[in-house]
């Protein structure tokens, strides 16, 4: 019961932060650097993370939230309700494009995920999933993803860093259709889950770049590992791949061993 009016709330506030950041793209932005100069963090990634760290707290008091931002609980473990949320995913596009960012939102319990949302917000596009009750976008329920086909008959997402630390994946792009890059790790995720694209490949996520990505993309039948194939701990920062069963194994056999 609780989980539904988790869900009703966390559409209402979604809605209300997109609304704020559309509006946000006829002011100017305030933007610092993080830790290089091309790691950006804007007024709208901090005020859209404080709002929703007020909004979760007032309405679900026991609830922690987990964030980028630095406005969020110390989260130390994932006990009871931890909320995963990156107000703004893609802060590079959001700054030089205003498109091919979202926010993404996840919601776990005892470590397990339960709900997870990722709102491109230009496209006006809510991805959801919840756990065992499949994935939407929308509210048009996706498809399970193709289960056989493999890497030849898709395009692969990587981002260069982990082709630098396993080169060999610049062998597993020529295999497949061709390389892509969206910048916005949330909505690569997305790509996979939508059968766009066949696997995306990351060398350095944080858990709250993949923590939404990961609940939908299960819910289709997609994997969602390290590249080391070990279960992605949603405390630490680390590698990821999110796959197609097919192109997984192949990726595993072929590039990954
Ligand atoms: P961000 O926009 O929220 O910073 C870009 O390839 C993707 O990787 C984006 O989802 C971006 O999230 C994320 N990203 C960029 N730099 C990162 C870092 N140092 N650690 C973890 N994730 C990062
Ligand atoms: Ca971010």
């Amino acid at each position: 019961m609780e989980l539904e009016i988790i869900d009703q709330k966390a559409r209402e506030w979604l809605h209300v932060a997109a609304e704020r950041i559309r509006a946000s793209f006829q002011t100017n932005l305030s933007i610092d650097t993080k830790s290089g100069r091309n790691d950006l963090v804007t007024n709208m990634d901090k005020e859209t993370e404080r709002y929703f760290v007020e909004v979760i707290h007032e309405a679900f008091p026991s609830h922690r939230v987990f964030g980028e931002e630095g406005t969020a609980d110390k989260v130390k473990d994932l006990k009871g309700i931890v909320w995963i949320i990156d107000p703004i995913d893609g802060t590079l596009n959001f700054v030089t494009q205003k498109r091919g960012f979202a926010i993404s939102v996840a919601v776990y319990q005892d470590g397990i995920g339960q709900l997870g949302y990722i709102y491109d917000v230009e496209k006006d596009e809510l991805y959801f999933g919840q756990k065992e009750q499949g994935a939407y976008v929308n509210g048009r329920r996706l498809d399970p993803v193709d289960p056989v086909s493999g890497l030849a008959d898709h395009l692969l997402i990587a981002n260069l860093s982990a082709s630098r630390k396993y080169p060999i994946l610049w062998e597993a792009i020529k295999a497949s259709r061709g390389l892509r890059l969206y910048g916005a790790a949330s909505l690569e995720y997305m790509a996979v889950a939508t059968g766009r694209a066949g696997a995306y490949l990351s060398a350095n996520l944080a858990p709250w770049d993949l923590a939404a990505g990961k609940i939908i993309a299960e819910e289709v039948g997609c994997i969602v590992k390290r590249l080391d194939q070990t279960e992605i701990d949603m405390l630490e920062k680390g590698s990821s791949i999110v796959a197609l069963p097919q192109v997984y194994e192949e990726l595993v056999k072929n590039y990954l061993k």
